[in-house]
């Protein structure tokens, strides 16, 4: 019988690239999703025909429950969250229901569907669970490159939902013996990251200036560090740890960083611009702690999953921005979600 996962974030960027991952890997997949008309179903149906839809949201423990009772997955992938770091200030409490409390939640859903107790000590048939953790728990980083072991200081609403669903995760595998695990994921991007994140916000900019439909490009803190990889590489980091013997957790990142300003330079390159006359500094888009630099040291990965990126950042870089190019050309409208390459 074919294995069954089940993914929360089935519209965002990460859950249709593990869609199709597991898809083309022979296995069934749900996604869970929210709201009643939300336009992203659609659109993750025209890319991703083959995948099951069924109702939920992390705010609501009893669509959960329902949500694992009907799928009985093998495997639940939690990639819903509040993602956008800047909005979690804004709606810091929000954040902290979606991101935070929404791992409690799916990791009860399981806990009660499976019948794991205290006690209960085993982890023969049970559901393998991943929580989608993120480098911005490191925040202000007490070194580089950054670890397994490597502390947190988190710098945002985010990064601190973030870290209370990672060591929610670890409490569950040791209280209750469940296969729960955290990918501890550096930046990823792709010609379906969403617009507001600074890699795409810079190529669709690219693209509008190149086709002489904008004339500037407004950007925050061009001094920030990213280990910025592909997203599809990164999902199949996903799901190699949940075939672990033992679970365990692992950061994921290329081990390479590079700044704002060099993203910038490498993207307008890619469409023969010269970037300096068309970025504007803008001081209201900097934030209230930033993080300055984030480099992932991905050995553990690399020994023990045999996981490794094969995306370089300027190849990332050029796809997206020929990807926003065609899209801009075809007439098609990034701010709509009208179409997903
Ligand atoms: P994304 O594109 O922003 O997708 C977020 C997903 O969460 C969307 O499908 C969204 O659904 C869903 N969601 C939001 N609120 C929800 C709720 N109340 N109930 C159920 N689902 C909800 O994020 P991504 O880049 O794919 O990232 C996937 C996960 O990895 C996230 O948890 C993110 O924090 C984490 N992460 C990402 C990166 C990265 O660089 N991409 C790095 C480290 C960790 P709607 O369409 O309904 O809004
Ligand atoms: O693209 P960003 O918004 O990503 P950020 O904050 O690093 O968070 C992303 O990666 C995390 C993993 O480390 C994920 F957990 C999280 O969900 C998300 O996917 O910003 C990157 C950098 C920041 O330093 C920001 O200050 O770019 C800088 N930046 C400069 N100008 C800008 C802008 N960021 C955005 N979004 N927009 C700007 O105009």
């Amino acid at each position: 019988m074919a294995r069954r996962a089940l993914i929360t974030g089935i519209t965002g960027q990460d859950g249709s690239y593990l869609a199709e991952h597991l898809l083309a890997q022979g296995y069934e997949v749900w996604g869970l999703a929210r709201g009643q008309a939300n336009p992203r179903v659609s659109r993750m149906r025209k890319l991703l025909a083959d995948v099951q839809v069924v109702r939920g949201d992390l705010l609501d423990q009893g669509s959960l429950i329902s949500a694992v009772e009907r799928v009985q997955p093998d495997e639940v992938y939690n990639l819903g969250a509040i993602s956008f770091v800047p909005m979690s200030w804004e709606q810091a409490e929000l954040t902290a229901e979606v991101t935070g409390m929404g791992v409690l939640r799916m990791l009860e859903a399981i806990r009660v569907c499976s019948g794991v107790s205290r006690g209960s000590n085993t982890r023969s048939g049970q559901m393998r669970f991943y929580q989608a953790s993120s480098s911005e728990m490191f925040g202000q980083v007490t070194e580089t490159p950054q670890t397994e072991r490597t502390g947190f200081h988190p710098r945002s609403p985010y990064g601190v939902a973030k870290a209370y669903g990672h060591f929610l995760t670890q409490n569950y595998r040791e209280s209750y013996g469940m296969y729960a695990v955290s990918g501890i994921l550096f930046n990823h991007e792709s010609p379906r990251r969403g617009a507001e994140f600074v890699t795409r916000k810079v190529t669709l900019g690219v693209a509008r200036i190149k086709l002489g439909l904008a004339s500037e490009l407004r950007l925050g803190n061009l001094e920030a560090r990213r280990d910025w990889g592909f997203a599809g590489d990164y999902v199949r980091a996903m799901h190699l740890m949940l075939q672990a013997a033992a679970p365990e957790d692992y950061v994921i990142g290329t081990g390479r960083m590079k700044s704002v300003r060099e993203l910038v330079e490498a993207a307008f390159t890619a469409a023969g611009l010269d970037w300096e006359q068309y970025v504007i500094r803008d001081q209201t888009l900097h934030r209230p702690a930033e993080v300055d630099l984030l480099c992932a040291d991905p050995k553990k990965a690399r020994v023990q999953l045999g996981w490794e990126p094969t995306v370089s950042f300027d190849d990332l870089v050029a796809m997206m921005v020929e990807s926003d190019l065609r899209l801009l050309s075809n007439g098609g409208d990034p701010d709509q979600d009208s179409s997903w390459p």
